[in-house]
């Protein structure tokens, strides 16, 4: 979701320390796919906890566990428990098709992420309690790298077993194997215990995968679900590379990846390791094609990094169709409000915000996004992490207006599938940070009430979708602050209605005296901003005003003139006849849905 590549998102929806970004590229000599993997140095965990968002809904409410159950996000079945699936239900599936397929389906709204997004943490919170190496990978996956908790226990280990399925080999096999893999069959165990460790803390079942890297660890650890774990001995790499059906099975090939490498005729797994390295590196150079062709034959050196606290924070939604400024304003302020609220629960004080947006385009549907971002001025960062100033998302919103008039002709149609709203630049580590403790308390549960934050799911969140951000245009093409268009993956349907309650934007200023009737010399044409002084509607607070755009100005300007009759003015300044109108006006709620309304007070 987010445009900056540097950034570690709060928000699970990026692979930041992508496969592909791993500086460890030279290991690919030649073309052949039959090159065997290095020795077995690292010992790497992953993760993946089942039907994540489902198994949150069946501890909240135990009645939802022995039935069907699907969670929805808008029209979509994000996830949906084993009992569904046992039913034909599946991950995405639409909620009619869902439902055609299981009438007894019960369904929970799944657009409020702010109990996932907690016990995301405590999982990732209860295993850096066994190691400190522990990577987060969307909201439910995790990689562990336990390398030097196995060196430390494998002296008092008096013989070897395998815990739990050896990829592509039989039980007896595996049970001859364990002596010549002592350290993957000691990391079976572990991964049990952790997986034992998760359940009896958090009554949350979840897969593992043990290899010797973190793209192995991954791709083997879906191979028995649920709640079961599986090893991949080194023997058996060029097994399970070659069972994947595409190249974007590959973690670390997203769309845009595959999309560059079918241009060279590369469909399969099996393609691109044979295809010759020279050629790969003349289209994508020498580094990406490095790694990427080293992906290809399984080998990955990209280190576990342990995921600390966010770097940035974000909210977004996505939508069908939006193609007017009211939409969009009510949208910006409706995130805004649930982000500045999360930022205040973070305690540190962000120094840049950025605004996102994805137009509309029938080539390229999910998958571009636009950026422009600024520095946050000392006073807003102050409000920001102030708990008792009301008008911060109404502060923003100028902001947001400002940047979003950079990407957006307002004057002209537009049409939008996406707003993300994004505080970025946190600092690592703070008064408030220390105060708590140490960089895990970033993962501690929240004790405020609950709210209805939403965030950032739809990108990278696992398998599919994470790993498109290896093939983003940051790794193809380079980015400028100031337009970072980024790839998408196709989680859009699972994005969240944001259900956000609107904070008002009551500034001191707004209880100022300001005229109640419109200025008619008012001129909307040019670039000139109109004046903070100018005769501006009840309400309206002068100094959010004067920091929109001139023709975000001239936009309000124009509707209030058009709403004027609801806005309270005087009767004696009415004119004759115009009455009738006005109570229609008032009566449906006109004023209900003025842009202005975003300066009044609640
Ligand atoms: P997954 O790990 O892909 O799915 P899962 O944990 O529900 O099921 P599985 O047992 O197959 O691992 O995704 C984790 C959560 O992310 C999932 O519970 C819901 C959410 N999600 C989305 O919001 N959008 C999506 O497109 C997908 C696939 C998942
Ligand atoms: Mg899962």
């Amino acid at each position: 979701m987010e445009s900056s590549e540097d950034d570690i998102e709060e928000d699970e929806t990026e692979w930041k320390q992508h496969l592909m970004d791993s500086p460890l590229t030279s290991r690919v000599s030649g073309s052949s796919p039959n090159k065997t993997p290095a020795p077995a140095h690292k010992v790497i965990l992953h993760f993946d906890l089942d039907c994540f968002y489902a198994q949150v809904e069946m501890i909240r409410n135990p009645a939802l566990r022995d039935v069907p159950l699907g969670i929805q996000q808008k029209y979509i079945i994000v996830t949906c428990n084993y009992v569904a699936r046992q039913q034909g239900v599946t991950k995405l599936m639409s909620v009619t098709n869902a439902r055609e397929k299981c009438p007894q389906l019960v369904l929970v709204k799944g657009e409020d992420l702010t109990h996932y997004r907690e016990m995301s943490y405590q999982v990732t919170d209860l295993l850096l309690s066994f190691c400190p190496l522990v990577e987060r990978l969307g909201f439910d996956e995790n990689f562990v790298d336990i390398t030097e908790m196995i060196a430390n226990r494998l002296p008092c280990t008096p013989d070897f077993s395998f815990e739990g399925h050896v990829y592509s080999t039989s039980r007896e096999v595996a049970e001859a194997k364990a002596n010549n893999h002592p350290e993957l069959a000691l990391g079976s165990h572990i991964a049990a215990e952790l997986r034992e460790a998760i359940h009896a803390k958090l009554g949350l079942t979840g897969c593992a995968g043990v290899a010797t890297s973190k793209l192995l660890a991954k791709l083997v650890s879906g191979t028995f679900k649920p709640n079961q774990q599986t090893t991949l001995l080194p023997e058996n790499v060029d097994d399970i590379m070659g069972s994947l059906s595409g190249l974007r099975k590959i973690p670390g090939v997203g769309h845009q990846t595959a999309k560059r490498l079918q241009v060279l005729g590369l469909i399969t797994v099996r393609d691109l390791q044979l295809f010759p390295l020279t050629e790969l590196a003349r289209d994508l150079g020498s580094p990406c094609a490095t790694r990427l062709k080293n992906l290809s034959l399984g080998m990955d050196d990209s280190p576990v990094t342990p995921t600390g606290a966010p770097q940035s924070l974000s909210d977004e939604d996505s939508f069908k169709k939006m193609t007017c400024m009211k939409e969009v304003m009510d949208k910006i302020q409706q995130l805004l409000s649930s982000l500045v609220e999360r930022m205040r629960k973070d305690g540190r004080q962000p120094q840049t915000f950025r605004l996102s947006v994805r137009k509309y385009s029938a080539s390229n549907k999910w998958y571009s996004r636009e950026s422009r971002q600024c520095p946050i001025p000392n006073h807003v960062k102050q409000k920001i992490t102030s708990a008792s100033s009301d008008d911060t998302p109404a502060v923003l919103l100028s902001l947001a207006m400002n940047l979003f008039s950079k990407m957006v002709d307002t004057a002209a149609p537009f049409h939008l599938t996406l707003i993300n709203v994004c505080f970025s630049n946190l600092p690592t580590q703070t008064a408030a940070a220390s105060t708590r403790g140490s960089i895990t308390s970033f993962f501690a549960p929240s004790t405020s009430p609950q709210t209805s934050t939403q965030s950032q799911i739809d990108s990278s969140m696992s398998a599919s979708g994470a790993d498109d951000r290896l093939g983003s245009p940051s790794i193809m093409t380079p980015l400028t602050p100031e337009n970072t268009a980024e790839s998408t993956p196709g989680r859009d349907a699972a994005s969240r209605q944001a259900r956000h309650t609107r904070s008002a934007s009551v500034s001191a200023e707004a209880s100022q005296p300001v005229t109640t009737s419109h200025s008619s010399t008012c001129s909307y044409g040019g670039d000139s901003k109109i004046s903070a002084t100018h005769r501006l509607p009840p309400n309206v607070d002068p100094q959010v005003f004067s920091e929109l755009p001139a023709n975000l100005q001239r936009e309000l300007m124009r509707e209030w003139e058009q709403r004027m009759p609801v806005l309270k003015i005087p009767a004696a300044s009415r004119k004759p006849g115009r009455e009738a109108k006005d109570k229609k006006g008032s009566g449906t709620g006109s004023q209900a849905n003025s842009l202005l309304n975003y300066f009044k007070p609640a």
